[in-house]
């Protein structure tokens, strides 16, 4: 009996944290042990994503995954069987094949990144490590002198929410705080907590108990419409809780600007800007507020404009994510035109494993930073928590510290950071340029 070789594949939809279904499956190999790997799914989509296949009929409401699960059952399955889990790059590259397209939309991403997960996990299992110890030896295979200290991740953590993920009024998608001054990740995840629970009683006093609503992310949704209003209540929260401003904690914001572009304008704060004028606002707030990273400041397809933010404010971390799409192609024309300085690793925008760390080896080759990242709608799959360890980036956006979907990373983290006792180094305020000693 090869307890590498893969017996049966087990696809089914389970729900994602919107309600929605999203495909989950079990890679079980001859001995009987199961790795299992569910899919993330996004609401501020990037056009050139690869595809996430649902059914557009009536059950679901058109989101059904019926056809993904089923082609999983049918046309991947049987061609895996036998197949070696460690091989990961050979079964990533045997499922594209398969599907033959571009974007994997004939089998969609998402079967396929079910199976990929799925497969790391078991091949994790068979060979007694723990995930994130199984992955970096994945991502480093041929590197000779890897190191067994891993990077802790600093949290982009999301504490309000607009844009698409909530139903107010803010154009920005999410503000967040990332805690910087601490000495371990656990300690970091306590000051974050308490901003939190601070910033929930600061907004419930100014908007009511309304403001105690939600958005998709875990972050406060209250109702809002100016980009100030967020940043003003978070600087008040973190000097509530105790900390200090710049110095305890920076600020960092995802536009997702793709969502308030129409009719060649920028509709935010009430006002239409044109993209000069939005990089000038831009300017404006960073003189106000201490923000250290921001994700997708312009639309999705204007590279030129994310390089002219990079160029006028060298100290700003400018995070790719509908640019980029964690695709090879996209990513290494951002990075000829110098179009931001940090990629936004999403493994679903991809849809296998390997292609996503191949997307994030790339970035660390051209001196770019990777931030993992979560997307809207999650399951308590923790998955990305062991891939930012893996990979020991420094950075990680995985929601508020509330709601099981975002907490169920933010605890395996803890659980890891236990785990590798001295072994781990929390990347705080070195969060850009830490990954550097870890490659
Ligand atoms: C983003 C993500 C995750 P979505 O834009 O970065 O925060 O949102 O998953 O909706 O694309
Ligand atoms: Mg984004």
């Amino acid at each position: 009996m090869d307890v590498f070789s893969i017996d049966k594949i087990k696809a089914r939809w389970i729900l994602d944290s919107r309600g929605n279904p999203t495909v989950e499956v079990d890679v079980i190999t001859q001995n009987g042990l199961y790795g299992r790997g569910a899919v993330p799914s996004g609401a501020s989509t990037g056009q050139f994503e690869a595809i996430e296949l649902r059914d557009h009929e009536q059950a679901f409401g058109g989101k059904g995954v019926s056809k993904a699960v089923n082609n999983i059952k049918e046309i991947i399955a049987p061609e895996l069987k036998g197949m070696d889990v460690r091989e990961q790059d050979i079964i990533d590259q045997k499922m594209i094949e398969l599907d033959g397209s571009e974007n994997k939309g004939n089998l969609g991403a998402n079967a396929i990144l079910a199976i990929s997960i799925a497969v790391s996990r078991v091949a994790a299992r068979n060979s007694s490590k723990p995930l994130y110890i199984y992955l970096r030896e994945l991502i480093q295979a041929s590197d000779p002198k890897m190191k067994d200290k891993f990077l802790l991740p600093t949290p982009h953590s999301n504490v309000i929410n607009g844009g698409e993920h909530a139903g107010n009024k803010l154009a920005i998608q999410e503000f967040m705080i990332m805690p910087i001054n601490f000495k371990t990740f656990r300690r970091a995840i306590q000051a974050v907590s308490e901003v939190y629970q601070r910033l929930k009683a600061v907004l419930t006093k100014k908007y009511g108990p309304i403001a105690r609503n939600v958005g998709d992310e875990g972050g406060m949704a209250p109702p809002m419409t100016f980009t100030t209003e967020a940043l003003d209540s978070i600087v008040i929260a973190i000097e509530d809780a105790g900390y200090s401003v710049k110095s305890d904690f920076l600020l960092a914001m995802d536009a997702a600007a793709s969502e308030f572009f129409r009719d060649n304008v920028y509709h935010i704060d009430e006002k239409e800007l044109t993209t000069m004028e939005l990089l000038d606002y831009y300017s404006e707030l960073m003189q106000a507020y201490p923000i250290a990273s921001l994700e997708d400041p312009f639309e999705e397809n204007d590279y030129t404009s994310f390089s002219a933010l990079t160029k006028v404010h060298p100290s700003l971390q400018v995070v790719t994510d509908d640019l980029t799409v964690t695709n090879l192609t996209r990513l290494t024309n951002a990075i000829d035109m110098a179009a931001g300085n940090s990629l936004l690793l999403k493994v679903n925008q991809i849809g296998t494993l390997s292609e996503a760390i191949a997307a994030a080896k790339l970035s660390f080759k051209n001196n770019w930073g990777v931030v993992v990242s979560h997307r809207s709608g999650e399951t308590e799959d923790s998955f990305i928590a062991d891939l930012s360890v893996a990979l020991s980036c420094g950075q990680i956006k995985t929601g508020a510290p509330g709601r099981t979907d975002r907490t169920s990373k933010y605890n395996q983290l803890l659980r890891i950071e236990d785990e590798l006792q001295n072994n781990a180094e929390y990347a705080g305020q070195n969060y850009r340029t830490a990954y550097k000693k870890y490659l």
